[in-house]
Order: structure tokens, then sequence, then C-alpha cells
């Protein structure tokens, strides 16, 4: 069966990078601290609870988001601490690298809890990239990266994430034998890495222990992004939050130009940038 790659906690950026370019994901075990963990599940657990299962209508949707599976979004108005995690330097070092050739400024797409509990069935695989139809017209540019930390430990039976190593440089469509396929086993507080070309999809929960995940996706700036993030948090709120921040959800313009790509303005606020907001 195939694996993918652990490192561990203390590895550098180039590490995480090298293992991801081979072979399409990476693993890095205790990537947050448990204290911030437990802070983080401490301010998510009532908007949890608080969750009303929403109809998809379609059953392909249904099947894709889950029918026993709690999704919420909006991580940097519901848990202040999810700031640290999408502004984590080595985050950020990742996605410069399979991001920053494609754009002048990588954004947030979406930031999520997926939390499968008993009877969820596993997900279609599939590749995030085909979220947006440039993914049709030039494949070989990646969009999109994901990347999920295990707010619980991650099992084959409570539906660990399948991810097919070095399917990122797979001609689209190819579809993976089971043995090419891989879970994203892991102690609660690692990170499974996944680029947005390379198969993956959620897992079946069979033995009733929660599996929640934190995700958190980045893709290229002059995107539309997954999520709407700016409907969940006051201009006042979004002031407070470091300037990164601010940047990665949308109060910032998209800009580029340099000799092999060029873009922008995008995001405008009154024809200025959305930062004046914060003056
Ligand atoms: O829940 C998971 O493990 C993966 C979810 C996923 O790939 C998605 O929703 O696009
Ligand atoms: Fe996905």
């Amino acid at each position: 069966m195939a694996q993918i790659t652990h490192l561990p906690a203390n590895c550098s950026i180039q590490e995480i990078i090298e293992v991801i370019e081979e072979q399409g994901a990476a693993i890095v075990d205790d990537f947050v601290s448990q204290s911030w963990l437990e802070k983080f599940n401490t301010s998510i657990e009532p908007h949890i609870q608080g969750y009303q299962a929403i109809d998809h209508e379609e059953d392909f949707a249904n099947d894709f988001f889950g029918r026993r599976t709690v999704r919420l979004t909006g991580l940097q108005h519901k848990a202040p601490s999810y700031i640290d995690l999408m502004t984590d330097e080595r985050l950020l070092g990742v996605m410069d690298y399979f991001l920053g050739p494609n754009c002048g400024q990588f954004q947030l797409s979406s930031s999520e809890i997926i939390q499968t509990h008993l009877g969820e069935t596993a997900q279609p695989l599939h590749i995030d990239d085909i979220l947006w139809p440039v993914n049709t017209w030039a494949p070989d540019k990646l969009l999109q990266f994901n990347t999920l930390v295990a707010a619980t430990d991650f099992t084959e039976a409570n539906g660990a994430t399948h991810v097919v190593p070095y399917s990122h440089k797979w001609e689209p469509g190819r579809e993976a034998e089971p043995q090419e396929i891989a879970r994203a086993t892991m102690s609660a507080g690692s990170i499974v890495l996944v680029p947005g070309n390379t198969l993956h999809g959620g897992g079946a929960n069979t033995d009733g222990s929660v599996r929640r995940a934190i995700v958190t996706s980045y893709c290229l700036g002059w995107l539309r992004t997954y999520e709407n993030h700016f409907l969940h948090n006051t201009v006042e709120e979004a002031s407070q939050w470091p300037e990164k921040a601010q940047q990665l959800l949308g109060y910032d313009l998209y800009r580029h130009h340099d000799e092999n790509i060029s873009g922008g303005p995008l995001g405008l606020y009154e024809y200025d940038n959305p930062k004046v907001l914060f003056q």
C-alpha cells in the first residue's frame, strides 16, 4: 500500500518542499502545539455544536460534502487563534514556492472545519484545482494548495484522508489503483499538505470516533476564492489582524507585473486599496 512521507516537527521548509515536489504530498508530525490545539478546539466547539446540516440538493454534492460531516468556514472569525495557523511561516514558505510562480501574491481560499462522524462514506477522489475552469485550459499550472491539520487523531477507521502520492504528475483523468492510495493517518496536531493537483478525498468513518480537520487552503491571488471570507467579519475586526492576515483575507489589492506574469489591480475599494478602511 502507498505511503505518505512523515517529516518531524523540526524539519525545514526546504525539506517539506522537496518531499511534496517529488511525491505530491507530505505529513509534518506535531505541526501545531497541543496548547494551541486546545485553545482552537475550545473556541470552535460551540460552533460545531450549533451546526445545522445543509441539504445540497444534488446527490453528487451531498456525497462530496458528506451527510454525516460537520462543515464550517470563516475560522478567522470563529476561532481567533486560527490567524496564527493561516500566517504560519512554514505554510507561507511552502506557498511561496508552489503558488508564487503563478501569481504575485497568493491568498486564503478557504478556512474550514471538516468533521466526520459515524457512517460518513468516503469522498470521491478528486483534485481541488478543478474548482476553477482555468484548470482545463492550463492543467500544468498549480492554482491551489490545501493543508489539513488533524484536530483529533486521524485513523483509517475514522476517515483519515485518502491521498494518492505521485498523482500530481499524472495525465489529467488517470484513475488511481487501490494500491496507489495512501491514508493520511496522523496524530492530533500533525498536518498533511496536498497541492491542488494531487488526487485525494476524505475517508469513511466506520468506528464513530470523531475526525476533525482544520483545513487551510490557499490559491493564486487573482482567482475567486472558494469561500467568501468578507461575509464572516466586520471591517473593525479585520483591522485588528496582522497585516499578512489582512492581505491573505482580501483586504489588499492584487497587483503584479514582472517578465513572466502581469495582472491587476484587482480587489479595488472606491478605486483605492481596501486597506484605506483601516486608517
Ligand atoms: O476531509 C478530507 O479529508 C478531505 C476533504 C476534501 O478534500 C475536500 O472537501 O475537498
Ligand atoms: Fe479536496
